[in-house]
């Protein structure tokens, strides 16, 4: 207990954004990603007495384009609204119908799209598991405030906030979206520390999945460093990225890193990958607080993946964050087992706000 409270970032406008149903495996299931998260997540932390909560401020529109294709802004801000006029009665979620890979314009000139922005979701979405619905564009949109919040707290003087993201973001491309993600929270906030002067920035991603959006984004830059620890993506969702071999683009060798993990992992084998990524982050050297890509979807009995953390185990993680001696911007991403998500932030947010105080 260090004594001052621990911001929470964190607003109501997440609950209008229920999924309701993704594909998985080509049937129809309750979205894992659910308003019940963030709310046992709130309710864990403000049970504690060490955190206050504090409202996103509105950051506009600019710190999200200067990300995201103006393209991908203005679909996920009205796809929904395009459908109802077009005469969908709004009952069920948007979910692409067709994928408009690169192979299916392959060798042609052909690029148009329909106008009536749900027609064009699978031009802008990579998988079946991110329904769009009436609250969407509002809740991704505080979600970018949250994450923006926090880092202003941090920058003002915190050595830790916590954003409570909701729709989470790490999956999310420059034009893309997928994996229950609409804007890229995390590489949002990177992008606005570089524009406020930090010359080198830090991700480090310990959500369960590979980041592909946020690796995607930062490719060619040698200014934000990104580390990620993910299951194997040669079993694992999204299949496509998190392979040891990206070091990043020409333009940024070695600004990528990549920790894959076989299934099962538990804490100690996940301790020392971790250690490998603390270490390329000192050797980075940012100059701007470490910016958290926080997933609980590691955990052992998580219900969509498959390593083995136990809820003391994401102390100790929290632990060797702050030894890293920077500052934390800690946005929420992904974690599906609603029953333990409360005590796993509790321990690991705890555990680094300790080690932060201490030093
Ligand atoms: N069999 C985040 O954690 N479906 N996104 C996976 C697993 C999509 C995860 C299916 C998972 C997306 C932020
Ligand atoms: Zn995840």
């Amino acid at each position: 207990m260090t004594g001052r409270p621990i911001p929470l970032v964190a607003s109501d406008d997440h609950l209008a954004h229920d999924g309701l149903v993704e594909l998985l495996g080509g049937v129809a299931v309750p979205c894992y990603e659910s308003p019940a998260r963030a709310v046992a997540i709130r309710d864990a932390l403000m049970a504690t007495g060490r955190y206050e909560i504090t409202a996103p401020t509105d950051h506009g529109p600019d710190p999200i384009a200067a990300v995201h294709e103006l393209e991908l802004i203005d679909l996920v801000e009205h796809a929904w609204a395009d459908a109802v006029a077009a005469g969908f009665d709004g009952t069920r979620p948007l979910l692409p119908e067709t994928f408009r890979l690169a192979a299916y314009a392959s060798g042609m000139e052909a690029v148009s799209l329909p106008a009536a922005r749900h027609l064009r979701l699978g031009a802008y979405c990579f998988d079946t598991a991110t329904p769009i619905v009436a609250g969407t564009a509002r809740a991704a949109r505080v979600a970018v405030d949250i994450a923006l919040t926090a880092a202003d707290l941090v920058l003002g003087g915190a050595p830790l906030a916590y954003g409570l993201c909701r729709p989470p973001g790490h999956h999310a491309g420059s034009n893309l979206i997928g994996g229950y993600c609409f804007f890229n929270n995390a590489a949002i906030v990177a992008q606005s520390l570089v524009a406020r002067g930090a010359s080198r920035v830090a991700i480090l991603d310990v959500d369960f999945h590979h980041g592909n959006g946020t690796q995607q984004i930062f490719w060619q830059r040698d200014d934000v460093f990104y580390a990620s620890l993910h299951g194997d993506p040669a079993g694992i969702y999204p299949y496509y990225s998190g392979y040891a071999d990206e070091r990043g683009g020409e333009r940024a060798s070695g600004a990528n890193l990549n920790l894959p993990l076989a299934p099962g992992t538990e804490g100690d084998a996940y301790l020392a990958a971790l250690d490998t990524a603390l270490e390329a982050i000192a050797t980075f050297d940012p100059d701007a607080p470490l910016v958290l890509s926080l997933g609980f979807d590691t955990y052992h009995a998580d219900p969509i993946c498959n390593l083995a953390l136990q809820t003391d185990d994401y102390a100790r993680v929290g632990e060797r964050l702050a030894s890293l001696g920077r500052p934390v911007i800690a946005l929420q991403e992904g974690g599906y087992a609603v029953e333990a998500l409360g005590a796993n932030a509790v321990a690991l947010l705890g555990a680094l706000d300790e080690g932060l105080g201490r030093r």
